[in-house]
């Protein structure tokens, strides 16, 4: 494992109590998440790969206040209200009984990502947020503990805690307690691979239907979710596989074709969840017709409409004015491999 692949979440080394500031990049699933075993605890049903970005980020800032009564949190400079500020309170909750510290918290989240359009901001917000509140309360956690730790806040940020590629093990067991401890994500070798992801924000908007409440429904209603589950396991054995080889071809037509599966699992829920849209098939047809330009190019779509689309590095700039082309109003960013979540340095005092 690189250095760099290497979460850098190191004791905080100053008193319990103090403040920390984390950063963590959004990750995109070549490999998908879709399904829960345990609600609670967020542990899934089925093993997944991402990579974490290089762009987008989320900056969170977290500081134990021993004078204030309830937790204080601000994203983007507005104060966070409803079912934002549950799951981040349920959280540090989580942190303080660890921590065995009582003490609320003041948190500061800046998200460079749309939040709630399919762009991985729970990702990159729960992985910032559990590296800084980890190290506010004292907490010395190792890599794997703090991806355990972040998956309780959205199942998605157990990976954004490394960088490059990452796994993240749905694990076995049904107690409870052994199926906390076997459910992580740590970094995937990936050979020579050179690649860059096209972000084709198709709409920033936020989705109609969370994450969270589709994927419970498609468990729970689709037909086709049992097979989806199946054949994702083989997904991932042969990704860990072309990924190891630097087959970009065949990392890109595994992703490919997992997230059409698994949009095929949300079409058969009952009622179907579709988050697919006009201008998400107008992009996918440009992808087509890249490939049949002998350009090397596969998509990947999330809870959202939006495409991201894996490429070599070489071909980035070229995708990206076709993608951007595809459909009116299209932005695009482009990615490449980025960082594990990480704290800032101590700001001075
Ligand atoms: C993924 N997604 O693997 C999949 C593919 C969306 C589609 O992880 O309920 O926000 O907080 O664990 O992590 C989105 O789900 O859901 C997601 P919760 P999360 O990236």
């Amino acid at each position: 494992m690189s250095e760099e692949h290497t979460a850098l979440v190191q004791a905080p080394g100053r008193h319990r109590g103090a403040g920390a500031t984390a950063v963590a990049h959004p990750n995109i699933a070549l490999i998908k998440y879709w399904g829960k075993r345990d609600e609670e605890l967020v542990v899934p049903r089925t093993d997944s790969l991402s990579m974490t970005l290089d762009i987008l980020p989320t900056t969170t800032r977290v500081r134990v206040d021993a004078t204030a009564r309830r937790d204080e949190v601000t994203l983007g400079g507005v104060p966070a209200t409803g079912e934002a500020l549950h799951r981040i309170v349920a959280f540090l909750d989580l942190v303080r009984d660890v921590a065995r510290m009582p003490q609320r918290a003041v948190v500061d989240s800046e998200n460079t990502v749309p939040t709630g359009a399919g762009l991985a901001s729970s990702a990159s917000g729960f992985a910032a947020l559990a590296a800084a509140a980890a190290a506010a309360y004292g907490l010395d956690l190792d890599p794997t503990a703090l991806s355990r730790l972040a998956r309780r806040g959205s199942g998605s940020a157990a990976r954004s805690v490394f960088g490059g590629f990452a796994v993240w093990y749905a694990g076995s067991g049904a107690d409870p307690a052994a199926a906390d401890a076997a459910s992580y994500a740590e970094p995937v070798p990936a050979g020579d691979l050179d690649p860059a992801l096209v972000v084709a924000v198709v709409d920033a908007g936020p989705k109609a239907l969370s994450s969270r409440v589709a994927m419970r429904r498609t468990v729970n209603t689709s037909p086709l979710y049992g097979p989806w589950a199946d054949s994702s396991g083989d997904d991932l054995t042969a990704m860990r596989a072309a990924l190891l080889r630097a087959d970009l071809e065949a990392v890109g037509e595994i992703a490919e074709r997992n997230a059409l599966g698994m949009h095929a699992t949300m079409l058969a829920a009952r009622p179907a969840v579709r988050y697919l849209a006009p201008a998400t098939l107008q992009v996918l047809d440009s992808v087509l017709q890249l490939r049949r330009e002998a350009v090397a190019a596969y998509a990947t779509m999330d809870a959202g409409p939006n495409v991201k689309v894996l490429c070599r590095r070489a071909d980035a700039q070229r995708v990206a004015a076709v993608v951007r082309d595809a459909a009116a109003g299209t932005v695009v960013h482009i990615a490449r491999p980025g960082p594990g979540a990480h704290l800032l340095p101590a700001e001075g005092r």
